[in-house]
């Protein structure tokens, strides 16, 4: 399938999709966000991929929304569309893992939509940022919401009340992204780590996104009642057969995703 904003490749067992928009640092329009989705089911319906990466160019992940094809909006507009819901959180649906390679710029709802990702690797140039208000607006794709779970209130209300950048040291070091990378490096390192998620049991990685993503939404007592239930469950597989016969007879599994 042709695309004008996105290029889509796969890598063995690991689905590429690179935000494309050199002229306007990968901001996040319309168009983009519907071939992402379009990219995104394609991936999920495909039996091959068993883990997707994004990621954009060395100078930006995406500087945001397009603030273009925003500016006139009314309130009716946004409302009706409801271009957020409508297309944004495609990620977030996905059950195999998404994971978000940033070098470069990551503002507004391109620091958004790294965060709906399961994980962030950053390079060592990535910036990361909620300017929304200082072009007179809030961040809308759930910003002020996972940059706090993340981050903290502190820091999250610091940056989303001056649209302050954060570097990628103290991105780690807040606990934005799991680590950093040199920028060189960065998608040859996430890729790796894509083909070693794709390498695990697929039914087994379902579950365990599933139980991580519920210490998000449920009380503890809840997520851990959800994480027991998925752990039984993960007995009724073969995969679990074999992963434990494969330690006890000192060699490799070989998972059937079963
Ligand atoms: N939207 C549209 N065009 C953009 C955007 C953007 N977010 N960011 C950069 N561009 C364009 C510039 O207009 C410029 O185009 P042109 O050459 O035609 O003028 C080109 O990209 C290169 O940008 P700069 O010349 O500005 O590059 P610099 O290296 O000087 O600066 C910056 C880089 C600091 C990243 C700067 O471009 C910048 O501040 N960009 C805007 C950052 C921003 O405010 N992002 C938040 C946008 S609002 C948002 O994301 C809300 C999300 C809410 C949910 C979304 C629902 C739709």
């Amino acid at each position: 399938m042709p695309f004008e904003n996105i290029i889509v490749e796969t890598r063995g067992q690991v689905g590429l999709i690179t935000l494309n928009r050199p002229k306007a640092l990968n901001a996040l329009c319309a168009a983009l966000i519907r071939e992402l989705g379009q990219a995104l089911d394609t991936f999920e319906a495909d039996a091959e991929i068993g883990a997707i990466v994004l990621t954009g160019s060395e100078k930006a992940f995406a500087a945001g929304a397009d603030i273009k094809e925003m500016a006139s909006k009314s309130y009716m507009d946004a409302y009706l569309e409801d271009f957020i819901t409508n297309g944004w959180e495609r990620v977030t649906k996905c059950r195999k893992p998404v994971i978000a390679a940033v070098a470069g710029y990551a503002l507004g709802g391109g620091c958004e939509m790294a965060m709906m990702c399961d994980f962030i690797l950053a390079a060592d140039t990535a910036k990361f940022g909620q300017p929304e208000i200082t072009i007179g607006t809030i961040p809308g794709a759930g910003g002020t919401q996972r940059l706090t779970r993340a981050v903290g209130k502190s820091k999250a209300m610091e940056m989303v009340l001056t649209g302050r950048m954060m570097d990628a040291a103290e991105a780690e070091r807040a606990g934005l992204v799991s680590r950093i990378v040199p920028a060189a490096d960065l998608l040859d390192e996430t890729i790796k780590v894509a083909e070693r998620i794709a390498s695990m049991s697929r039914p087994i990685v379902y579950m365990a996104k599933e139980a991580v993503n519920a210490a998000f939404e449920t009380t503890l007592a809840q997520g851990v009642h959800l994480e027991r239930r998925l752990f039984q469950s993960a007995f009724a597989t073969e995969d679990q057969k074999e992963g434990m016969a494969a330690f006890s007879e000192k060699r490799s599994p070989a998972f059937k995703n079963r």
